[in-house]
């Protein structure tokens, strides 16, 4: 692949959207696709459940433990942070990252519960920003419509409401939206162009930014 010179670097992809939107399998078929066109790319997931942390995260949204509102937010948040260096390195190191849900999650879910949206956007501050945000737009009821709905904490319509309207509340001009319910290949093919575009004008020097 042309323009992967020395000291570029990798793209901070960021996949947004309301629970079943379609992140995970979109972002796993873009991997694939740049992964054979020679793009050094790998996939993360927030919350990465891997962890400690993550596995506090994952028996909250089982409803195997209850948590405080502000305690569960501050957990998501510090398990981004606790990816942090790893993701700078990855990035320097010319890794371009498709990361499915970011801090945009963090704020839309926890201003849902009524917290203030500058409390819950404050422990995001300094976290590496996006190089692009993709928001794949769908009704709450549509996405409620799709399998395995309801077996999470935050799988409920009206909940899902409030994300909706907080996700447009955050979303600003440089973000890309892209329709949901199209067919999953025009999905695809509209996200391709979008990453490829990203990861270019990476290369050609943008510096990282917090
Ligand atoms: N959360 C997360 C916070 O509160 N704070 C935070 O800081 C973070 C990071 C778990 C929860 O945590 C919250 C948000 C979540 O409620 P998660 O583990 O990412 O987050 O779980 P979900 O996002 O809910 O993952 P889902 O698997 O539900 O949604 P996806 O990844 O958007 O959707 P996907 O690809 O699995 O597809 C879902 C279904 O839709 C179908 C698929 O076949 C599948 O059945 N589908 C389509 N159907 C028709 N047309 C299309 N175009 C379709 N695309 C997919
Ligand atoms: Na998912």
């Amino acid at each position: 692949e042309s323009g992967h010179g020395e000291g570029s670097r990798g793209s901070l992809i960021v996949l947004e959207g309301l629970d079943r939107s379609g992140k995970t399998s979109q972002s796993s078929r873009l991997v694939s696709f740049l992964e054979g066109r020679g793009v050094p790319v790998e996939t993360w997931h927030f919350p990465d459940r891997r962890t400690s942390i993550g596995g506090m995260i994952s028996s909250y949204l089982a409803n195997n433990a209850q948590l405080d509102d502000r305690a569960i937010h501050l957990l998501f948040s510090a398990n981004r942070w606790e990816k942090r260096s790893l993701m700078e390195a990855k990035l320097k190191s010319g890794t371009s990252l498709i990361v499915d849900r970011y801090s945009y999650s963090g704020v839309a879910f926890s201003a849902a519960k009524g917290l203030a949206i500058e409390w819950c956007k404050a422990p995001e501050e300094g976290l590496i920003a996006p190089d692009m945000v993709v928001y794949l737009d769908i009704l709450p009821e549509r996405a409620a419509e799709r399998g395995g709905y309801g077996n999470e904490r935050y799988e409920q319509l009206e909940f899902q409401r409030k994300v909706s309207d907080n996700y447009h509340d955050l979303s600003d001009s440089t973000w890309k939206i892209i329709d949901a319910c199209l067919p999953e290949e025009d999905i695809q093919t509209q996200l391709r162009s979008l990453a490829l575009e990203c990861i270019t004008g990476c290369r050609s020097g943008k510096p990282l930014s917090t």
